[in-house]
């Protein structure tokens, strides 16, 4: 039956991803425990065949399997960290369609055991250590059209990416999801081509359809575990307020968290209070996932908010409330420079 050369050709592609990995973080990374269980979940799904009536079926296919191998382009990556998020992709994708394959011919026992890899698989990718660091800059652009003087968010979206800035998240309380859905495949476009971060707030469903870079959730939407369930490896951001909250969402494995409200705002509806530079402080010295300072930061206080820890600044208002985003921008990264 079709379906299982589809597994075969799908152990052969995830045990060859595995094994790319694995060669990697034993031989330049040096890496022995993630060499080690990289081994360990490449020999559960060798082994998981091995035993069962499935393997009949993949010792005739074999070729299949050799085939798509050898005609795939994955491995010219130019760069090791592109290397990597291939072979990851590869590998969390043959767990998902085996995963979906074992539950048409009815094994749903051995689906859960390959839905756990996947989940593996990612917490694995996290700990690798190669992902980018998509918040390693000083400015996060976000959209707001009501407070843009008139410019749609795909212009103010414009202007940020022309002034450099390397992450944008899109926010949009009041449009229509149609509305929502079609500005973000045109930013998603437009952050595509210039190499910038794209991160929907709220709607996980928009996110994946127009394949952002992330999500970022707040604390009244669904839980970190459920979206990580169907937004797989993609990065989730979570609003935190308090130390509580930030401690909770490392625990859930949230990418990054924000931090806020730093200051005063009204940017933003019923925002919870915080202990704003206080709060922020804590953080920077106990959270070792990357965070980003938000509510109420302007070029008048960003050297503040600097000073107790901040090191990635999420500003709406000032950002796009500005005439002028690519001199606002350069105006304050010169001032971020000064100390
Ligand atoms: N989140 P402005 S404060 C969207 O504290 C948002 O989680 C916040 O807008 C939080 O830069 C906020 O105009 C609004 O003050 C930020």
């Amino acid at each position: 039956m079709n379906i299982y050369r589809m597994i075969d050709a799908n152990i052969n592609r995830v045990s060859e991803g595995l094994r790319v990995l694995e060669d990697i973080s034993r031989f330049i990374l040096e890496d022995s425990d993630m060499s080690r269980s990289l081994k360990e979940m490449r020999h559960i799904v060798r082994k998981s065949f091995s035993d069962s009536k499935l393997i009949t079926f993949r010792d005739s296919c074999n070729d299949l399997g050799l085939s798509i191998s050898q005609s795939s382009t994955i491995d010219n990556k130019e760069d090791l960290l592109s290397l990597v998020e291939a072979n990851f992709k590869r590998v969390q994708e043959g767990l998902r369609s085996i995963e979906e394959s074992l539950k048409v011919l009815g094994h749903y026992d051995k689906s859960k055991v390959y839905e756990r890899l996947r989940y593996e698989s990612y917490d694995l990718e996290k700990k690798f250590g190669l992902k980018k660091d998509f918040i390693d800059t000083d400015i996060y652009g976000i959209t707001a059209e009501e407070f843009s003087l008139g410019r749609t968010n795909i212009q103010v979206v414009e202007e940020m990416i022309k002034a450099g800035i390397k992450i944008i998240q899109y926010r949009e309380k009041e449009k229509s999801k149609l509305e929502k859905y079609n500005e973000c495949k045109a930013i998603r476009k437009l952050t595509k081509d210039s190499g910038v971060t794209f991160i929907v707030n709220d709607d996980v469903d928009i996110a994946i359809a127009v394949e952002a870079d992330g999500i970022h959730l707040g604390q009244d939407d669904m839980p970190i575990e459920e979206v990580r369930k169907i937004a797989g490896n993609m990065i989730i951001g979570l609003s935190t307020h308090n130390i509580k909250q930030a401690k909770t969402a490392v625990e859930k494995g949230a990418d990054y968290i924000g931090v806020g409200p730093i200051f005063n705002t009204t940017t933003k509806k019923n925002v919870e209070k915080s202990e704003g530079l206080k709060y922020l402080k804590w953080v920077s010295e106990n959270i070792q996932i990357p965070y980003v300072a938000i509510g109420g930061i302007k070029e008048s206080n960003i050297i503040e908010v600097k000073k107790y820890g901040g090191k990635c600044f999420a500003m709406i208002s000032e950002i796009v409330s500005s005439p002028d985003i690519v001199k606002k921008v350069e105006s304050i990264r010169k001032l971020l420079k000064t100390i």
